[in-house]
């Protein structure tokens, strides 16, 4: 039987063609113990379990919680977990949207929207198929979230609108740069380095101000983002089902993220431009 992470990841490909294309690039192998994922991470909403959901599937697995972080400004709870039973497995970084400091509507919307299901881990629960163009479609299902919910929740909080189209859900995969390889040479020694090769590639890296590599403030931490995928969903206009009118919309799928890591742990600082990587303004 698959385990609960290779699940996850499985589902998170879904909406991350980015993911196939990096792994193409270096070579890597979708076994989660080859010590190239440097973590794994989930976004969850406090109101229909949080954090919690995805740490109780861990703790069967031997993983153990580290540490908690605050993220104030992004009004962001995160923990991460380590499995000291194999440290080749990837660190789980598991963070919520506290749900409850947002406002009255968007709270409204999120709790209209969150039935038993979302507390589980349903991923994605779509399927998508590329159309002529090549752009992904998801085909099959619409979610119950309205098109005005949609717009409204993103300016809000798009981390809040992501969660509520995707679920309990992978959101990225980090990989350690000390362990990519490069087709050419022997290593990349720098997060600069792995961007310029896969810039040159094709795959845009996410730039705030001109700013691709986020650096901790001691130095230690360097993390960049690919921008995420991007997904056209149809959303109805009516909660009234004899209402059929769709309007098609595009939203933010997974990403891909590299890390530069001198010391263990994550900054609280640091993912600021991270949270921001499934926001679709982002350029392509
Ligand atoms: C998580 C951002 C934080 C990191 O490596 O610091 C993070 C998110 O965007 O959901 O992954
Ligand atoms: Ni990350």
């Amino acid at each position: 039987m698959k385990s609960f992470l290779q699940q996850s990841v499985e589902k998170y490909r879904k909406v991350t063609p980015t993911l196939n294309t990096i792994e193409n690039i270096f070579n890597i192998s979708s076994d989660l113990s080859s010590g190239v994922y440097d973590h794994i991470a989930f976004r969850t909403f406090k109101c229909s379990g949080g954090i919690s959901i995805v740490s109780d599937e861990l703790e069967k697995y031997g993983y153990q919680e580290k540490e908690s972080y605050m993220f104030p400004t992004k009004k962001i709870r995160a923990k991460w977990y380590l499995n000291p039973k194999d440290l080749y497995l990837p660190r789980i970084f598991v963070s919520q949207i506290e749900d409850n400091l947002l406002s009255r509507l968007a709270q409204n919307i999120i709790r209209s929207n969150t039935d038993s299901s979302h507390s589980k881990l349903i991923g994605f629960p779509g399927y998508i198929d590329e159309d002529e163009e090549g752009e992904s479609k998801i085909k099959s299902w619409v979610p119950s979230v309205l098109f005005d919910e949609y717009q409204y929740l993103k300016q809000e909080s798009q981390y809040a609108a992501w969660t509520l189209i995707h679920g309990t859900m992978i959101n990225h995969v980090a990989f350690s740069i000390s362990n990519l390889k490069h087709p050419e040479m022997s290593g990349f020694d720098s997060l600069e380095r792995v961007n310029t090769y896969i810039n040159n590639l094709g795959v845009p890296i996410v730039d705030v101000d001109g700013k691709t590599i986020n650096v901790s403030r001691d130095g230690l931490l360097k993390q960049s983002s690919t921008v995420a995928d991007r997904l056209c969903l149809p959303l109805r206009t009516s909660k009234h089902n004899d209402d059929p009118t769709l309007i098609d919309v595009n939203v933010g799928g997974g990403f891909v993220e590299f890390i530069d890591r001198q010391k263990e742990g994550f900054d609280p600082e640091n993912p600021l431009n991270i949270f921001e990587s499934t926001n679709v303004n982002n350029k392509q």
